[in-house]
């Protein structure tokens, strides 16, 4: 039976398509995904207007965002996420800014009375305000929101007036948060509105011959500025990030690359494809995570380049670095039971190299939003047994710790304390510990963190058996939650 049903959705017969068991030979059965959450289930995912915000547009560093929405969605946007930038700008410049961890995120902070009357004044004199306030911005970004959506404020209409009369890209993104069943369909919206909008509007400072987009890297704690050293060490330049420490304008020219290299290929894959199909520019799938698949591919970005030898020098150079610790972290780490819980993309590439280069066992992976594509990715990556969880909610995350009793599980916040309060660490997998987690360096400073965790000395103090959740579970209160 690949599909399995938690005890705890004995009464929502619609989750037992979004939990599959690995087992020969079934790995082409379809899960139920990218689709509305089951209603009655508290899921961990976030809306259009996060995937939007939070993880593409809000990472550039020049621009300052509108949110077109009562206060809380602004809050919400403002500095929630660890993509740090630099002030360098590609034209040699400095953007002034004091702290590069946060962004300028201004709100149009609704009240009833918009709701009722319409937004658009506000949002236009909002804008303004925020110009005035920064003249530096290179960009506004006003974002729409659900209650914008729902009211049916024309963001389009009132960012064309103001991209005229500022002379500055004014860009409004249509994202509320009901859109689509998450956050993946805020990806989707971003990529069409830059691609329609900004790419190919400008040109860049200089070019080379060896120029390359990085699509679908946020710098997470630093993540970019790995590859951004090996690729540089190698004579590859960085012309655009998409979207990790960028600028507005590196995103206006994104069709001036000579490859475009995609990383994330959940959340970016469409920019990539839409500038092949106008422009004719070829892209690659990439991924950095673990030495194996690092050294792999920047092979590969060496061959399509001819720096054949300058990739091998990089790698010598950085696996050299990390290799001999590695493998003090193997010992310690092998046979520790451990689950993956990412938004989708992570749960696939870190499978292998958990087991692989660390000896651990994943004996389960869950995602936010993955669609297709990357379940059959997780299906193949994983061992016969594990689990596979599509859109989790809490309940079933409690049940899995009680059952399987992991060592340790990656994940976010909102699994991190209630792991905890099973007596089980957990690390951050989306905005990491202490990254970045990315290349030779970075899988080390993974190994660290989860070495740093399983064997803290906490733990030995908690007696899981002696758990009233535990107890609680015995004699079927639990159930009953
Ligand atoms: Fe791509 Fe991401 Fe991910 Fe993602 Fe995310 Fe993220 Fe993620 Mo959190 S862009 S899909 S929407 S790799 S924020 S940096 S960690 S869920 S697996």
């Amino acid at each position: 039976m690949p599909f399995k049903l938690f005890d705890v959705d004995k009464e929502i017969p619609e989750r037992e398509k979004h939990v599959y068991v690995k087992h020969c030979g079934d790995s082409d059965t379809e899960m139920d995904c990218n689709k509305s959450t089951v209603p009655g289930c508290m899921s961990e995912r976030g809306c259009v207007y996060a995937g939007s915000k939070g993880v593409i547009t809000g990472a550039i560093k020049d621009v300052v965002h509108v949110v077109h929405s009562p206060v809380g969605c602004t809050t919400y946007g403002g500095g929630a996420k660890r993509y740090p930038s630099r002030p360098n700008m590609p034209d040699g410049t400095t953007f002034p800014v004091e702290n590069f961890n946060l962004k300028y995120v201004c709100g149009t902070d609704l009240k009833e009375s918009d709701v009722v009357f319409g937004g658009m004044k506000k949002l236009k004199q909002s804008v303004q305000e925020a110009y005035k306030e920064f003249p530096f911005t290179t960009a506004i970004y006003c974002h729409a929101t659900c209650t914008t959506g729902l009211i049916g404020d024309d963001i389009d209409a009132v960012c064309k007036e103001l991209t005229e009369e500022l002379g500055i890209d004014v860009i409004a993104y249509n994202t509320p948060g009901f859109a689509g069943p998450s956050q993946s369909k805020g990806h989707h919206i971003t990529n069409d509105t830059m691609f329609d909008q900004l790419v190919g509007s400008k040109e860049p400072p200089k070019t080379t011959d060896y120029d390359i987009c990085l699509i679908g890297e946020y710098n997470i704690d630093g993540d970019l500025w790995v590859l951004e050293k090996y690729l540089n060490e190698m004579g590859i330049n960085i012309l655009s990030r998409f979207s990790g420490d960028s600028t507005h304008n590196e995103i206006c020219y994104m069709h001036k690359s000579k490859l475009n290299l995609v990383r994330c290929q959940r959340s970016a894959t469409y920019i990539a494809e839409l500038i092949e199909e106008k422009y004719g520019t070829p892209y690659i799938n990439v991924d950095f995570f673990s030495t194996e698949y690092c050294a792999d591919n920047l092979r590969m970005i060496g061959k399509y380049f001819n720096l054949e030898e300058e990739a091998e020098k990089v790698i010598e150079k950085y696996h050299g670095e990390v290799k001999e610790e590695l493998e003090f972290y193997k010992e310690k780490l092998s046979g520790k039971k451990v689950y993956i819980f990412s938004g989708g993309p992570k749960s696939w590439h870190l499978s292998i190299p958990l087991e692989k280069e660390l000896g651990m066992d994943v004996t389960a992976v869950a995602s936010q939003f993955e669609h297709e594509g990357g379940y059959k990715k997780m299906k193949e990556r994983v061992k016969e047994g594990a689990t596979i969880v599509d859109d989790p909610n809490s309940l079933e995350l409690e049940e899995m710790i009680k059952t399987d009793r992991p060592d340790i599980i990656l994940a976010g916040i909102k699994e991190k304390y209630l792991a905890y309060k099973y007596g089980v660490p957990s690390i951050m997998i989306h905005s990491y510990e202490n990254g970045p987690y990315i290349g030779f360096e970075g899988f080390l400073n993974l190994a660290k963190d989860l070495y740093a965790n399983i064997y803290n000395p906490i733990w030995d103090l908690l007696e899981f058996d002696s758990f009233p959740q535990k107890e609680s579970a015995k004699d079927g209160q639990n159930e009953k939650v």
